[in-house]
């Protein structure tokens, strides 16, 4: 094998965001970008010489060229050994579980997530460390650093790598083993779930079920697990086939953009339960017959149930929630007196917290669960987490929710998301929503009265290390909120996401429609960031 110093120019914009550096395919492409981008990160990491990076991706165009680029790269840089889904493959929770169950260094995951594929559509790359979790910032902060003065890269001789065989080969002294991406993680799963339970349920029709793979990365997990393990019908399974571009459709899990699954699961024989993920399958969205459960909802009824899977059945040490999902765990923690922690927005800042033990199960209103099982959030997990409990609670969904919302009231929630902002508005509209906060508290605006209104900042408390401008939060007496934030994983300028919630303990007023009841809170949300008159839309491209 032979080392080659490739001089390169640097790229401005290689800051990563809330999960990892994501880009349009093109952005990619051009020359030295992704090699740029690989060789800071190894460049601000230290003492990998010889031990092993775990690579693979969610299967989306461009996975399998960047797959090549990066073997190359790390064989230059020292690794000892890359382990490597089959066909450059791993969904973000296999990998994530991976890196923990080999001891591996850490591992690239490649994957631009829920966002679309294709050439002209998105691609992403994010490294782990050996917790097998998302880079904390002060690593992210360090590699973006080291992009603005890269003036070079390494790379090797060695021919294209079959990703296809299962097996290992030695290059001189770098082995490469590529293992079957589902195995692994198929495993973990049943030492966390009650798979006998779960096979008796569906194979006495107790428990029918519909999943949406959304042409993503999970179909050939949930083809293994549920229909090869579990016994469910092939027909469980829809869109099962990763497709380099998901079939043209946003690998995303929620009504709008799942809507083969809703429609099943809204019709007259709708299964007993549907669920879908996303492109890199660390998403979840669960549903029952005829009804939707907000990922809110679904973190606070797995936290309060906990006890009834296997994994869990010792109890929670703690909870945490992204600072925008709704206070529905907040109050679960209270009454099961265990402590619930409040982060910010992305799965990074749960790391420390889970590698303390500080926290069990953790959460994000966007569609991510997951628990100290690896460091990722994680769809197959979570579905497979609701099937358990359907079936020791011989319940459907609809009554687990309701049950829970009678036992601790419902938190309506719902987030408006304004797409592709241009820039400058977006950030006119956080500049003036930054200015009006000193104003608020005190202010009465009909029903509700400012209790606070400020920046969240988030002070680890494990590291103690510091991260600010997290999101502006307009909290009112009676408990309800609002809060604003720009997204940090969009590619085209700028998306603004209004998170709105309000507490009902009335439980003959639970059955709401959330839009509705939450209707004086979106107009006020309107009247404080203007994004209707400042943009001229007339609503949110996504509600959910
Ligand atoms: C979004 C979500 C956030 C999630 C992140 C990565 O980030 O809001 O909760 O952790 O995506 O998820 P943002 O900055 O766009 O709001 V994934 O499944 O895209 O890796
Ligand atoms: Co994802």
């Amino acid at each position: 094998m032979q080392i080659e110093t490739i001089p390169s120019e640097p790229y401005n914009d290689q800051n990563p965001g809330t999960s990892g550096l994501r880009k349009k395919v093109k952005v990619f492409q051009q020359p030295g970008y992704l090699e740029n981008f690989v060789q800071s990160i190894f460049d601000s990491l230290e003492d990998f010489n010889g031990k092993t990076l775990v690579l693979g991706g969610d299967g989306r165009y461009f996975n399998r060229i960047a797959i090549q680029i990066i073997i190359k790269i790390a064989a230059a840089n020292d690794f000892g050994e890359l382990i490597i889904g089959q066909g450059g493959l791993l969904s973000t929770p296999a990998a994530s579980n991976i890196i923990r169950k080999y001891n591996a260094f850490g591992g690239l995951i490649l994957s631009a997530s829920h966002n679309p594929g294709g050439p002209d559509e998105d691609f992403g790359i994010k490294y782990n460390a050996g917790n097998g979790g998302p880079a904390p910032e002060k690593d992210t902060n360090a590699f973006y650093l080291r992009s603005q003065s890269i003036d070079h890269y390494k790379t090797t001789n060695i021919p294209d790598i079959d990703l296809d065989t299962v097996g290992s080969q030695q290059i001189d002294t770098l082995k490469i083993t590529i293992i079957d991406p589902v195995t692994d993680y198929a495993e973990l799963m049943q030492s966390i779930f009650d798979f006998n339970l779960l096979k008796e349920s569906i194979s006495s029709g107790y428990i029918t079920l519909l999943f949406d793979a959304m042409s993503a990365i999970t179909g050939p997990y949930a083809k293994r697990i549920l229909i090869d393990i579990l016994g469910a019908t092939p027909e469980s399974v829809i869109n099962a086939e990763p497709l380099e571009d998901f079939g043209g459709r946003h690998p995303d899990p929620n009504l709008a953009h799942a809507h083969e699954l809703a429609e099943r699961m809204f019709s007259a024989d709708a299964p007993t339960f549907g669920a879908a993920s996303d492109g890199d399958g660390d998403r979840n969205m669960i549903t029952g017959s005829n009804i939707f459960v907000t990922p809110s909802d679904s973190l606070a009824i797995m936290a309060a149930n906990a006890r009834l899977i296997p994994a869990y059945s010792k109890g929670l040490s703690g909870v945490a929630r992204s600072m925008p999902t709704s206070q529905a765990v907040d109050r679960v923690a209270a009454k099961y007196n265990i402590p619930c922690y409040e982060t910010p927005t992305g799965w990074k800042f749960f790391g420390n917290l889970l590698d303390a033990g500080k926290i069990t199960l953790c959460g994000e209103e966007s569609f991510g669960t997951g628990s100290d099982h690896v460091r990722e959030k994680d769809g197959l997990w979570a579905i497979l987490f609701w099937l358990n409990l359907i079936a020791v609670k011989r319940q459907s969904v609809a009554d687990i929710v309701h049950e829970h919302w009678e036992k601790f009231g419902r938190d309506i929630y719902c987030r408006h998301d304004y797409e592709a902002v241009e820039t400058p508005i977006a950030n006119d509209i956080v500049d003036h929503l930054r200015d009006l906060l000193p104003t608020l508290p005190g202010q009465v605006f009909g029903e509700y009265s400012v209790k606070y209104a400020d920046e969240f900042s988030y002070e680890d408390p494990i590291d103690g290390s510091i991260s600010k401008n997290q999101g502006i939060r307009i909290g009112f007496e009676n408990g309800s909120r609002i809060v604003f934030r720009l997204s940090g994983t969009g590619t085209v300028g700028a998306t603004l996401r209004i998170y709105i919630e309000r507490f009902e303990a009335d439980a003959t007023r639970h059955n709401q429609d959330a839009e509705e009841a939450l209707g004086s809170l979106i107009i006020l949300a309107e009247q404080f960031c203007e994004i209707k008159k400042r943009t001229g839309r007339t609503g949110p491209n996504v509600k959910t």
